[in-house]
């Protein structure tokens, strides 16, 4: 296969986290495909000519209209806020390019349909950067329930937990505005767990949530609207997304669940994590201790019987491929190479990745619904794939 030049759209911190990762793939698994880090795009073009020098790339330009669209362009990387992923996205599609996308997938289910139809019309490759899904120790938690360790799922209980948002002179960055993020706490870090939820248990029938803004004005930014939180301005803006979601679930495979999401649990930095149980052992996982699985087996002998740890290492999914001796650790840029691995490789194979578009639609009605049940007060009913 041909040598496939990426465009990086977005500088910020998932940019950087990106252009790490595209970096160390080749390093870490032998990259499937040969990739240039070609052209990196910020509407700034302080900060495009930056990150092109500091990220590795050849060049830099600020229109991404232009760059989506170019012939020499193979995978279109899109790290920028939440309201350009639908053009940005359709745009590369239908100029045939491969596309990864930041996660949330879309501001509203209609958008990332639109974003999914585009996509399958030219058969290019995508993937949503739910990142959180690749942790080995999580992947370990998958192969336990496919093996049937922990018997039949009965029940699943999943947070995701910060404390950026707690305070509330933490100024209003585009993360508290509806325009430009679509939703709050629930796109930003509860989709992240929906991914989880749906890749380890199963669809969501229907959801019962109670949906809160605890802040509901904040200071505006003293400088950029997009950039990491920064300064404080005097003059105050309107908060208009959700803070905190706490969700009942119904799993189609009549599996029962739970999905609380806030950024305002002080002491929680980045706390995603679930605990699942079975009918013959519980699996728990918290992504703060993000190399450590915690399993209990109904078969272990009762005077040793408990919460056990199994630490993460060249044994579970991935593990062999990053460091050789379990309890040298696992980090984020772990993770982030391995979703550009499984990218990388689905375009070589010619196969669709996973969390790709249609995931993306899944993932948007459930959030959809969560969001307006927690106005309704009942079930809301979410729409199945292919209907
Ligand atoms: C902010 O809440 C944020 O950067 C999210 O947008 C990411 O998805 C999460 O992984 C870390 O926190």
């Amino acid at each position: 296969m041909k040598k496939l030049n990426v465009a990086l759209v977005g500088t910020g911190f998932m940019g950087k986290a990106h252009s790490i990762a595209t970096a160390v793939v080749p390093i870490l698994f032998g990259s499937p495909v040969e990739i240039e880090r070609k052209v990196v795009v910020d509407i700034d073009e302080e900060l495009a000519r930056n990150a092109s020098a500091q990220y590795g790339f050849t060049e830099y330009a600020t229109d991404w209209r232009e760059v989506v669209s170019r012939p020499d362009i193979d995978i279109v990387d899109i790290c920028t806020p939440n309201d350009t992923h639908a053009p940005i996205a359709i745009a590369a599609a239908k100029a045939g390019k491969h596309v990864i996308c930041e996660k949330p997938m879309a501001m509203t289910v209609a958008d990332a349909e639109a974003m999914y139809a585009a996509a399958k019309e030219t058969g290019v490759v995508t993937m949503l950067s739910y990142n959180y899904r690749h942790t080995p120790a999580l992947q370990m938690a998958k192969r336990l329930i496919d093996e049937g360790r922990i018997g039949k799922i009965l029940t699943f209980r999943g947070y995701y937990l910060q404390d950026w948002g707690a305070d509330p002179s933490t100024p209003l960055s585009w993360r508290f505005n509806k325009e430009k993020a679509g939703s709050g706490t629930l796109g930003d870090i509860g989709t992240h767990v929906i991914d989880a939820a749906r890749l380890l248990v199963g669809e969501f029938e229907s959801v019962n949530s109670i949906v809160k803004t605890f802040i509901p004005e904040r200071p505006l930014p003293a400088g950029r609207f997009f950039g990491p939180a920064g300064q404080a301005s005097s003059e105050k803006g309107k908060v208009d997304v959700d803070d905190m979601a706490m969700t009942m679930i119904k799993f189609a495979n009549g599996v029962c669940g739970t999905i609380e999401v806030t950024r305002n649990a002080w002491g929680h930095h980045n706390q995603l994590g679930f605990e699942i149980h079975g009918s013959r052992g519980s699996i728990a996982f918290d992504y703060q201790r993000l190399n450590e699985l915690r399993v209990a087996f109904a078969d272990d002998p009762q005077d040793a019987f408990g919460f056990r740890t199994i630490y993460s290492g060249p044994h579970q999914p991935f593990g062999d491929k990053l460091w050789p001796v379990a309890g040298m650790g696992q980090g984020y840029i772990d993770i982030k190479s391995i979703e550009w691995y499984n990218f990388l490789k689905a375009i070589a194979e010619n196969k669709p990745a996973s969390p790709n578009f249609a995931d993306g639609v899944q993932i948007e009605r459930i959030a959809d619904a969560i969001l307006v049940s927690g106005h309704s007060g009942v079930w809301e009913n979410i729409q199945q794939a292919g209907r």
